[in-house]
């Protein structure tokens, strides 16, 4: 059976990191939770508290606000990856360089225990492990869990102490009703 065939029978579990570095981006963070949450197959359980962090990588520009978030789904990952990437386009996002300032960049984290490695999608996401602003938020909302390789999130963020760089703000966006 092929990697990325949607599980028909159930709702799986996948974890997402936001960021925005341009405009209002409280508001982005949380009208991207909105509009994913209407599409149709998804459902955003639970979405951590909120980040400032430093931008790592890309041109000089300006601090981020990082969350992450549960959803349930009955999307396949390449289904629910579409509907990441509609939410960008639907929130103005325009990309002009890697890594460069966004609006809204929507990351599918973790799908399940899957491990996907195809041209337009990689999960667990890449640079996951490298990264504080992604590995704090995502902890709130995956507590205890582990990389299909079976490394723990809290054991690798440990490995990248002393964390800089990333300040909580609070819990200003709340899970869609
Ligand atoms: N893609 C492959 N795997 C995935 C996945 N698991 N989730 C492909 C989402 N997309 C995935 O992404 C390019 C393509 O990656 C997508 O079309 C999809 O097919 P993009 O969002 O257009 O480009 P990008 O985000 O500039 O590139 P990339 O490599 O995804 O960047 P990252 O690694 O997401 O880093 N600093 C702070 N403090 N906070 C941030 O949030 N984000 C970045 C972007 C850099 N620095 C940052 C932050
Ligand atoms: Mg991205």
């Amino acid at each position: 059976m092929s990697a990325i065939l949607p599980p028909r029978d159930r709702e799986a579990f996948a974890f997402l990191g936001l960021g925005s570095n341009l405009g209002d981006r409280l508001a982005y963070l949380q009208q991207a939770m909105e509009l994913l949450h209407t599409r149709p197959s998804i459902r955003v359980d639970e979405v951590s508290s909120v980040y400032e962090t430093a931008p790592v990588g890309g041109p000089e520009q300006d601090p981020y606000l990082n969350i992450a978030a549960r959803v349930a789904t009955r999307r396949s990952p390449r289904r629910l990856l579409a509907a990441c990437l509609g939410v960008e386009q639907a929130l103005g996002r325009i990309r002009r360089e890697r890594w460069g300032p966004r609006t809204i960049d929507i990351d599918i984290l973790l799908y399940e225990d899957r491990v996907i490695s195809t041209r337009r999608l990689q999960i667990p996401h890449p640079r996951l492990g490298e990264r504080p602003f992604v590995l704090i938020p995502l902890l709130e909302v995956a507590p205890g869990k582990t990389l299909p390789d079976g490394r723990s999130l809290a054991t690798i963020l440990g490995g990248l102490a002393p964390i800089e760089g990333v300040h909580s703000v609070g819990s200003q966006i709340t899970a869609p009703a």
